[in-house]
């Protein structure tokens, strides 16, 4: 079993694991989790969680010679650095993982990757990448959001109407027309992304406001991507969908030498 801290206060619930950084279990007092868990997801260090939101950087997908998706910081072991309780309703917890031997070998960059999570009504998760290096380097990076939902068939998502995204399965540019509804596989990378996400559920609507990100990934592999996955159950498409807070493909961030990049998810 991995290392987490398990934080409680009056209006939530939540687990992060040291490993990855991974916020792997958010529950607002008396409702349902509000992040999807794989219940056959990888507990161990040196693997991503299947679920909650797994940390991708210093790049998303795969790009032209890295051979690791969706980067390392997912799979390296962060410091618990402070848990803070601000009042009753309000936790704070701050986790780094800075460079190291291996991860140069990787990104032949310094830096400093620090998570600022608060736990309260509303998640709020911002991920602070800083340049300790003497030259500048670029990154892609997405807060890789599972969201929990009663069933895919039941899942409308706004706030991306007439946006241009990348659909990841044809590499095509498309335009989105209406709002987004799921009977197939979907993995697009929405940009120009500059309004509140809203996920219609059959039991309750969610809110993710992205900052610091005008990109947004959508997914669900529905079936037969689903059965090739780790460390998912056949039928769990239907129990999910990804949207993603980003700075992806065309979104990437410059980040010269002592300077920082915020990319923050508010989910409500
Ligand atoms: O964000 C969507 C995506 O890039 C999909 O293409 C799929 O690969 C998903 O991420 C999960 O990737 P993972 O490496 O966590 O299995």
């Amino acid at each position: 079993m991995l290392d987490f801290i398990e934080l409680k206060n009056n209006k939530a619930h939540a687990k992060i694991a040291l490993n990855g950084g991974h916020i792997f279990h958010y529950e607002r007092v008396g409702q349902e989790p509000l992040l999807y868990l794989s219940e056959i997801s990888d507990f161990e260090d040196g693997k991503s969680i299947r679920g909650g939101i797994p940390i991708c950087w210093p790049w998303f997908g795969k790009p032209e010679g890295k051979t690791l998706q969706h980067g390392f910081a997912r799979t390296s072991k962060w410091t618990h650095v402070s848990t803070k309780e601000i009042d009753e309703d309000t936790t704070k917890v701050i986790l780094k993982l800075n460079h190291s031997e291996e991860t140069l070998k990787l990104f032949p960059y310094k830096f400093e990757l620090a998570l600022h999570v608060e736990l309260g009504e509303h998640l709020k998760v911002e991920l602070k990448t800083t340049n300790l290096d003497t030259k500048a380097f670029e990154i892609t990076q997405a807060l890789h959001t599972y969201f929990a939902v009663s069933h895919i068939d039941d899942v409308e998502i706004s706030g991306l109407e007439n946006k241009p995204y990348l659909d990841a399965l044809t590499y095509k540019n498309e335009v989105q027309n209406g709002a987004i509804t799921f009977s197939k596989e979907v993995d697009r990378v929405y940009q120009e992304v500059d309004k509140t996400i809203i996920l219609k559920d059959k039991n309750r609507t969610l809110h993710v406001e992205s900052i610091g990100s005008s990109s947004c990934v959508v997914w669900n592999p529905w079936i037969d991507k689903c059965s090739r996955m780790s460390a998912m159950k056949q039928d769990a498409y239907k129990e999910f969908v990804c949207i993603e807070s980003a700075n992806a493909f065309d979104d990437v961030r410059l980040i010269l030498p002592n300077e920082s990049h915020i990319l923050k998810a508010l989910i409500y």
